[in-house]
């Protein structure tokens, strides 16, 4: 970020809304590095606006049509695909936002929507060793009947092309993370019979993916399921379950429950398939629900959202204690106060945070509502 507030106003339509909202004029002087000092000088004067713990900052506001900012993705030249799925209001078409130097411009914006919803859902994405980008799409807002997918971004020459389809009849296909040849993905809703609770985490390798498109086959174990969950359902009502996933420095994948804040590590034989999957206790901290996450395998630490406390928290892997790196109440995300955050990027020493900002209930995030914001914490 060598300039970021020249990188706003190169935001471009993007950001004309939020330059214009009189309400919020702070906005476009809330750039990270403004100043030396900018946290301290841009934190908002209200008391239910102050950060409770940490300094999350604001890193870029979007506006109505970018209503609800999920996945990121760190691209092989260093840039960050953001995922745009605009479910709080989806009124507006799903895009993929790339973050540079030079601000927050489109990066695919005809996404091919799935035919009988209509939509395009983009959550979770990664590049694969083919260099081609992955997304999961989350279809469960809009048909519960199993029609969420993975989509394969064609990219010849650093530029996104072709969309397809790879795989298909996902409940709610949510994180990805490629490890080698394979891409593991989770879905928060795969039910079984007899277990509406249900979520998964599935694997696919870059060789089957290049055959003809994959139909799962819901409510089975089908061959593709290398680990199976249940959502012990609270006071949310919320039984999604695995969501982010992410592995550690022994290769050892780690999934967490939006619906009840479980943390699962599932370890691998040799050949790839399941050889362990365990409930982690955690300590210091018990965690209500689990959006995103990521790890730093030089630490084994993991950055998690804790999408229903407005909060990130940071697991150390060696002993499973939990603390808090940021938190705040309930806001608006002005300033770059942490909005339901939902998705964690490590790059350097910042972590990248998309606010997503689309409240269940008993969330201490109350209400869907602009500025719609990106934040980033710098690490230490
Ligand atoms: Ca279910
Ligand atoms: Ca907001
Ligand atoms: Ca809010």
């Amino acid at each position: 970020m060598k300039s970021p507030l020249a990188s706003l106003l190169l935001g471009g339509t993007l950001l004309a809304g939020c330059q214009s909202n009189s309400s919020h004029p702070e906005q476009a002087a809330t750039a990270p590095g403004t100043s030396p000092d900018t946290a301290a000088a841009h934190v908002p004067p209200a008391a239910d606006t102050v950060a409770a713990i940490g300094r999350p900052q604001l890193l870029y506001t979007l506006d109505e049509a970018h209503n609800t900012p999920d996945g990121l993705a760190l691209a092989p030249n260093g840039s960050i695909i953001l995922s745009v799925p605009n479910l709080a209001d989806n009124t507006y078409p799903a895009v993929l936002m790339e973050l540079t130097d030079a601000g927050l411009t489109p990066y695919l914006t005809n996404l091919p929507v799935e035919p009988t919803t209509q939509k395009a859902a983009p959550m979770d994405l990664a590049f694969g060793p083919d260099g081609n980008l992955y997304y999961a799409e989350n279809q469960y807002e809009n048909s519960k009947d199993f029609k969420s997918r993975l989509m394969r971004v064609r990219v010849e020459n650093g530029k996104p092309g072709k969309v397809e389809t790879v795989v298909d009849k996902f409940g709610l296909a949510n994180a990805v993370v490629w490890k080698g040849n394979t891409i593991y993905v989770t879905d928060s809703q795969w039910d079984m019979p007899g277990n509406d609770k249900g979520s998964a985490i599935l694997h696919f390798t870059l060789a089957e993916l290049n055959k003809a498109p994959i139909h799962l086959k819901p409510k089975t174990k089908d061959p593709h399921v290398l680990a199976m969950f249940t959502t012990t359902v609270n006071e949310t009502n919320v039984d999604n379950g695995a969501d982010g996933l992410d592995y550690d420095s022994q290769g050892r994948l780690y999934t967490g429950s939006f619906g009840d804040g479980k943390l699962y590590r599932v370890t691998l034989k040799p050949d790839g398939s399941l050889a362990q999957q365990e409930t982690l206790t955690l300590t210091g901290k018990q965690i209500p629900c689990i959006d995103g996450l990521i790890i730093d395998r030089k630490t084994d630490k993991a950055y998690v959202c804790n999408s229903r406390q407005n909060a990130i928290e940071v697991i150390n892997l060696k002993d499973n204690s939990v603390t808090t790196l940021a938190q705040n109440g309930d806001t608006n995300g002005a300033g770059g106060l942490l909005d339901q955050p939902a998705e964690v990027l490590l790059k350097g020493n910042r972590l990248y945070v998309s606010d997503f900002d689309k409240p269940e209930k008993n969330f201490v995030n109350t209400r869907s509502d602009a500025p719609h914001t990106m934040s980033v914490i710098d690490l230490k």
